[in-house]
């Protein structure tokens, strides 16, 4: 999908979305009987979209094929937006590879593609094994296949694959000390060129080189001091141009300058103590599965910020880049995290070489596509997994020092279910609790024990000093259903629910925010035994109609909203 603003002016991209040939493989022969070098029998389907949104593939899982000609001449780059969840590429019958994972971009450069039509051949696997992430036990529905955008770019002269830009704001935050990462390829003959860097039309940088073909480059730049800076808030998302640009290619984005840190047990954005006032949110829609479209997102992002919210967890992975530019562009907090969910992952599995990989290898995407965005202040490592073994602490550890290392201008955590046994608090530094009081255990009333209860954990483990999140709470509750008595699956318990988690958690001193689980209904996996196969916990039904609960969250959060803004 496009981003919401033109990422090239000077670079011809080309969409391959639209109808392509698909077919299932069931038996997954389609490698033996030559499926890459084309394929036989085929129907015509859309991308994106998941294949779950056939009807006659609802609850398939397994192996797909997908095939596209499209017209090119020169080096082309192959960009895939996310592809559910593992695939193999051929380019005219060619190996290009492979890639694992459902929710970050990847790319194959392919030079000198002769004028004409091309064959682009994709095999998609959605089905689970011991080493998949997530694992088969998923509280969301596994959707399959090329599940976003398809683009082919034309690459030109010195060409620029990657850039990402780091910054230091000094002590009153009007100056930056700006430094940037650029990638560059030769596309064509060695030629000399400029790169020039611009900073909302301003010439940050300039610098001639010359690469040859084929060849590849990482400039990295000297600190270049940016004045009179305007930041980025939630109140008012100043987001600057930044376009990286050669002769023949370029790069556009966006970038906010902005602080986020933890203080004496505060979060402080720019400097100013601020309440996270958020829903989860996951990318899904009954008719479109988890390809949402944009004025979908667009009209969800609507709902939450009129019911007060300044924040979103994309609960639970890397999110669609066109979402993450329109929570740029209107002021959003975003939890970022990747799909390693749950009791699904066994503790030794948690332990297992190549789903430690695996994950290590989706932080390293997520952090590399996400990197400019400065709604993204936190960067989740994993979701309500098994926090009091040592296969957890070894993992937790390993991605704590891979973000901290690499993940920029963010602060770390997990969402941990455990907290009264939870082992890992050393690698966060917000310590993020999903609790179910009220509904899986214990009362509503519950709620208003907790805070001291983990207080007196928290301290005793020495970890005091960290400010806890609400990662997740909630209960279900069939939209429409009404009785006369409080009992649950009613909209009536959920919002009563909610009233006093919100209240407990604004009261508590050490809590820095909450994240209602969950924004709408969502589709569950069909094992799950789930009502209607949801889950039931949204504020709003799947199609988005408010529940009670919405209204009751929303006058907390309208309420919390302006006490923030009384207090300056
Ligand atoms: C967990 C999980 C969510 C959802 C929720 C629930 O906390 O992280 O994805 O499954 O439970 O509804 O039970």
């Amino acid at each position: 999908m496009r981003r919401l603003f033109d990422e090239h002016i000077k670079r011809q991209v080309t969409f391959l979305d639209g109808a392509w040939l698909f077919t299932t493989d069931a038996e997954n022969k389609g490698e033996e009987l030559g499926f890459q070098n084309g394929l036989q029998n085929a129907k015509s389907v859309i991308v994106p979209s998941a294949w779950n949104s056939q009807i006659d593939l609802y609850g398939y899982e397994g192996v797909c094929w997908y095939q596209k000609e499209f017209y090119f001449d020169g080096t082309a780059r192959i960009v895939f937006e996310g592809v559910m969840t593992e695939c193999k590429v051929w380019l005219d019958g060619k190996y290009l590879g492979y890639h694992y994972g459902g929710f970050c971009q990847f790319d194959f450069i392919v030079p000198d593609l002769s004028k004409g039509n091309h064959t682009l051949v994709v095999k998609v696997d959605n089905s689970f094994d011991e080493h998949s992430i997530p694992q088969k036990d998923v509280d969301w529905y596994h959707f399959g296949g090329i599940t976003r955008s398809v683009s082919v770019e034309k690459l030109q002269g010195v060409a620029i694959t990657y850039q990402k830009i780091d910054y230091a704001l000094n002590q009153d935050r009007t100056e930056a000390q700006i430094s940037f990462t650029v990638e560059l390829y030769g596309a064509d003959k060695k030629k000399e060129t400029a790169l020039t860097v611009t900073l909302d039309g301003e010439t940050l940088f300039s610098k001639t080189l010359s690469l040859r073909k084929g060849s590849r480059h990482i400039i990295v730049s000297d600190k270049i001091k940016v004045t009179n800076l305007k930041l980025w808030d939630t109140a008012s998302p100043y987001l600057y141009t930044v376009a990286f640009s050669t002769d023949t290619d370029d790069i556009i984005d966006k970038i906010g300058f902005r602080t986020i840190e933890v203080k004496d047990c505060k979060l402080l954005l720019n400097g100013k103590s601020i309440e996270l006032r958020g829903v989860n949110r996951h990318e899904d829609h009954p008719e479109f599965g988890m390809t949402v479209p944009a004025a979908i997102m667009e009209r969800d992002l609507e709902i939450i910020a009129d019911m007060g919210c300044n924040a979103i967890r994309g609960s639970h992975y890397p999110n669609s880049r066109i979402f993450l530019d329109m929570l740029d562009e209107k002021g959003f907090l975003f939890y970022s995290e990747i799909p390693i969910w749950g009791c699904g992952f066994k503790e030794a599995t948690l332990g297992d070489t190549l789903v430690l990989k695996r994950g290590l290898e989706m932080h390293k995407e997520m952090v590399r596509h996400y990197y400019n965005h400065p709604s993204i202040i936190l960067w989740g490592m994993h979701n309500e997994i098994k926090t009091d073994t040592d296969n957890a602490f070894i993992m937790s550890k390993l991605y704590y020092t891979f973000l901290k290392e690499n993940g920029g201008n963010r602060l770390v955590t997990y969402a941990t279910c455990k907290p009264n046994v939870d082992n890992c608090f050393e690698f966060c530094d917000i310590i993020s609790i999903n609790q179910y009081f009220g509904w899986y255990y214990g009362t509503r009333e519950d709620w208003k024990l907790f805070p001291d209860k983990f207080d007196r954990r928290r301290r005793e483990l020495g970890f005091g000093d960290k400010p806890v999140i609400m990662s997740e709470f909630g209960a279900a509750a069939n939209y429409g259903t009404h009785t006369f008595s409080d009992v649950k699956w009613t909209e009536e318990y959920q919002a009563k629910l909610h009233e006093i988690a919100l209240q407990t958690f604004h009261d508590c001193p050490y809590m820095i925010g909450s994240f209602i689980w969950q924004f709408c209904d969502t589709a569950s996996d069909k094992d799950m035994m789930k009502v209607k196969s949801l889950n039931n916990k949204g504020l709003l039904s799947a199609y988005r109609e408010p529940k009670q609960a919405y209204f009751t969250a929303k006058e907390k959060y309208l309420k919390f909203k302006k006490e923030a803004e009384n207090n300056g």
